[in-house]
């Protein structure tokens, strides 16, 4: 009989509100800048990944989405590595533990939303496979140890071990062993914050991540000034304004490094442009919105790709969606009205 050995997580996609953009170490995916993140609920945008080993198995295997994937890449190949290395480690302490490090692996994936799109995805996958592993290899590592792993498969994908409000840490260490999530806040710290994800387009993107993120490093002017005077002023202050429930702050914060995140994108030499015209409307609306309220009800925020991930507090809900639902449709799931698609997630 054929021993097989299965594990199967869900882990969500997180929504940077403190963007991370830059590399210093693009190997180890070093940050140039520390971030912070919301962590979706495990209910709504997800990846849900199965893997199972068995000393039957001739070699890895990822499938995603029902396709079969390269693993050869570096940043799966340092996953995988790394997971073994810890495996090894136990086997050797518990000669009775089964020699599973030396199987391999078999690692079936799903997203429940759109792949590549600026949603995120490979943050909830490299999260989900790493978190996956770690269990079948029942790992004795805790969620910031399991972060550094996650880390190294896609920058962002360190920030969704955790859920609610999330720290990525750039650190100082040349080995990146202080670059990790930490959890500011549970979600029920703060429960009735909620996000509007609203899906101008579910294209991939045209500029990836990882080659976007060197070329401003490279070329643009503005970066500099970002990663030394903007974002550690910022870090403080949001971390504050979530412990405090501060929407008003947070809500500030978080439109401003959308803001800045996306001039040093445009600062770049050739420019990169992930936000289109309807996104624009979006950022007009929720300003106009606002000043109308004479306070910050709702807070934009776009990543490399033109959808919208609109922050509000419950207590505001029909106000925001009644606003969105005027200029862009119905409020049903993921219905397509307009050009938008927008789903409203819990948190
Ligand atoms: C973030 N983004 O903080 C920022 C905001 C996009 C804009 O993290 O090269 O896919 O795999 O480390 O994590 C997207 O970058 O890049 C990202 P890699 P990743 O969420």
């Amino acid at each position: 009989m054929t021993i097989q050995y299965f594990s199967s997580v869900t882990a969500p996609v997180n929504i940077a509100t403190l963007k991370y953009w830059g590399k210093r170490d693009s190997s180890l995916n070093l940050p140039t800048n520390s971030s912070i993140s919301v962590t979706l609920s495990q209910d709504d945008l997800k990846t849900t990944t199965t893997v199972a080993t068995s000393s039957s198995f001739s070699t890895d295997q990822l499938y995603l989405n029902g396709k079969l994937e390269s693993l050869a890449s570096q940043r799966s190949q340092s996953c995988l590595e790394e997971l073994r290395k810890y495996r090894k480690q136990l086997e050797e302490n518990d000669p009775s533990a089964p020699k599973l490090s030396q199987w391999p692996l078999r690692i079936v994936s799903v997203n429940n939303f759109p792949t590549a799109a600026g949603l995120a995805s490979s943050a909830a996958g490299y999260a989900a496979m790493v978190y996956a592993i770690a269990q079948l290899y029942e790992l004795p590592l805790d969620r910031s140890e399991l972060s550094k792993i996650a880390r190294q498969g896609s920058g962002s994908a360190c920030r969704s071990l955790y859920g609610g409000f999330v720290a990525w840490e750039m650190g100082t260490e040349i080995n990146g062993d202080d670059s990790k999530a930490v959890q500011i806040a549970d979600v029920s710290h703060w429960p009735g914050i909620k996000a509007a994800i609203l899906v101008v387009s579910a294209e991939k993107k045209e500029v990836p991540s990882t080659g976007g993120m060197q070329l401003t490093v490279k070329t643009s002017d503005l970066f500099d000034y970002r990663i030394k005077k903007v974002v550690p002023e910022r870090f403080e202050k949001m971390s504050k304004a979530i412990l405090a429930k501060d929407f008003e702050t947070f809500a500030e914060l978080t439109m401003k490094d959308s803001n800045s995140f996306h001039a040093v994108c445009l600062d770049s030499y050739p420019p990169i442009f992930y936000m289109n015209d309807t996104s624009k409307r979006i950022v007009k609306i929720i300003n106009e919105l606002n000043k109308s309220q004479g306070r910050n009800v709702a807070a934009y925020t776009f990543d490399a790709g033109p959808n919208a991930v609109i922050y509000y507090e419950e207590k505001d809900e029909r106000l925001v969606l009644g606003v969105i639902h005027e200029f862009f449709g119905t409020l049903q799931g993921w219905e397509k009205k307009k050009g938008v698609e927008y789903v409203v997630p819990k948190l």
